[in-house]
């Protein structure tokens, strides 16, 4: 690449528009992604930060764009070399990753940096309430490091400019302790099943995505009731983490006022999970718990609450965690024709036996199965159907759910239901497929193929769970 020009960091600065051609810098090369801009999947507006200027830092953060189909894509674009005095020293810029906490080893990473990572599916399911260290892990960006001592929560109301903060004590003085047994599942739990259809763009998540806990913390409609804030249909609440990106700005999304607002909605801003203090990775000091709904909208390290008119401007709820047809690819694709995800689809996984696990145990000519489903919006599972014909026959399995009237209510099923049967294997039964699919109590189904309802995003990806194991 010595035979490119050479352009110092002011002349790559100049170009920030269409008519002037948009240049960035990466490393010592210069580039001009003029015609790449609409292409990039992680929204326009988002790669027009860098505009003019170094993605290094942009990258050092969003580590996914250092891989090679990447760093090749951009090859294409170079027109150029920088200067070698105005070329940034990487080293120079810190490393927002220097401070993440330890990590269970037995976790399957998806990301290294920022962090995302699974458990063994197979240990998901040995426990109806999952303990921390096999709780998964999703961060966007750096894990922030929080002093306890300095923690605040800046609460605003956007319709009358009304704005208030609390130390955590403050929260735990003022409002009364409560708690809920909730799943927080990632929008892109079982993304990896529907790439088998055709490649979808995200983490490769297999089915342990998800966890079940006890959150503890107080109200959220406590709270804004407390701040004189009254339930209306057209509002949001928008939540901020303190994880900021190189702009400075912070995780964000928004829920609708009235799931905040309703008691049987269970929103919480938890300081708990499983009776300890929030680890760093889950949201230390405090998150947001929504019950029900997807898992982008529990926001950890919880900054900052805004009522508001309007659904939050972040990329996380305007540019991704939606779903559309599967003719919507990213040549035609618009983010602003779908709804943000709130409420998550009826979906079931079989998590034990599953391809991976080293020895499959037969007992008396059985095999046990065993995995979990769930249901948005507080409903119940009230069935989960498995074959091991390919549906000629149903067999139905034992749940393992809380029971209505004794920890939970009709319509407030926020916890997952653990399901077992046992499939009986002939003595030189060389393999046996296994299919799973849960039915809730507004009798919604799972799709019986990811086929019909691929998405190029890969989320909601909640078909049949089937799969396939040799017995020898
Ligand atoms: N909150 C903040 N502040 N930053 C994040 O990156 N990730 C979200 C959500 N809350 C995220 C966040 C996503 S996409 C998911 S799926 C859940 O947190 C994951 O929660 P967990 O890491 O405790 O399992
Ligand atoms: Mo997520």
């Amino acid at each position: 690449r010595r035979d490119l020009p050479t352009y110092s960091a002011e002349e790559v600065s100049k170009h920030t528009n269409r008519e002037s051609g948009i240049w960035v810098t990466y490393g010592i090369g210069v580039y001009d992604i003029t015609n790449f801009i609409s292409e990039h999947p992680g929204s326009k507006r988002n790669i027009m930060i860098g505009a003019g200027a170094a993605v290094d830092p942009f990258w050092h953060v969003y580590q996914f764009h250092k891989e090679a189909k990447i760093l090749k894509l951009l090859e294409e674009f170079r027109i150029g070399n920088l200067k070698p005095e105005d070329r940034t020293s990487i080293d120079n810029q810190g490393n927002p990753y220097s401070n993440e906490p330890e990590r269970n080893p037995e976790f399957i990473v998806r990301l290294e940096q920022p962090y995302n990572a699974e458990p063994p599916l197979s240990k998901l399911v040995e426990n109806f309430i999952t303990p921390v260290e096999l709780f998964y892990v999703r961060n966007h960006l750096p894990v922030p490091n929080i002093d306890i001592k300095e923690y605040e929560l800046e609460v605003e109301i956007e319709s009358t400019g009304k704005t208030k903060t609390f130390s955590l004590n403050d929260l735990k003085k003022k409002f009364e302790k409560t708690g809920v047994v909730a799943v927080v599942m990632c929008g892109g739990n079982r993304r990896s099943e529907m790439n088998g259809v055709k490649e979808v763009r995200g983490l490769a998540w297999s089915g342990a995505a998800c966890g079940n806990a006890v959150w503890t913390g107080i109200r959220l409609c406590d709270l804004l009731s407390a701040m004189g804030v009254k339930s209306d249909e057209s509002s949001h609440v928008i939540l901020e983490g303190y994880d900021r990106d190189p702009t400075y700005t912070p995780y964000a999304t928004s829920i609708p006022l009235s799931k905040a607002m309703d008691p049987r909605g269970d929103v919480i801003l938890a300081y708990e999970m499983n009776g300890e203090p929030l680890t760093r990775d889950h949201g230390f000091p405090l998150r947001c718990i929504v019950p029900g709904v997807v898992g982008a909208r529990n926001v950890k390290w919880l900054g900052k609450i805004t009522i508001s008119k309007n659904e939050a401007e972040s990329h996380w709820q305007q540019g991704d965690y939606k779903a559309f047809s599967p003719s919507t690819d990213w040549d035609n694709v618009d983010f602003k024709t779908a709804p943000a995800i709130q409420n998550m689809p009826v979906t079931s996984a079989i998590c034990s036996p599953n391809p991976n696990d080293h020895e499959i145990k037969i007992v008396d000519g059985f095999m046990e199965v065993k995995g979990y489903a769930y249901s948005g919006g507080g409903n119940k599972i009230i069935r989960v159907d498995v074959t091991y014909d390919q549906g000629k026959t149903w067999h139905i399995a034992d749940l393992q759910q809380l029971s209505d009237g004794e920890n939970v209510s009709a319509g407030r099923h926020y916890a997952w239901t653990l399901w077992t049967i046992r499939v009986p294997i002939e003595k030189d039964q060389k393999y046996v497929e296994v299919w799973s699919k849960a039915v809730d109590s507004n009798y919604n189904c799972q799709p019986e193929t990811f086929k019909n309802t691929w998405n190029l995003r890969g989320v909601v990806a909640n078909a049949y769970s089937r799969v396939g194991v040799n017995l020898i």
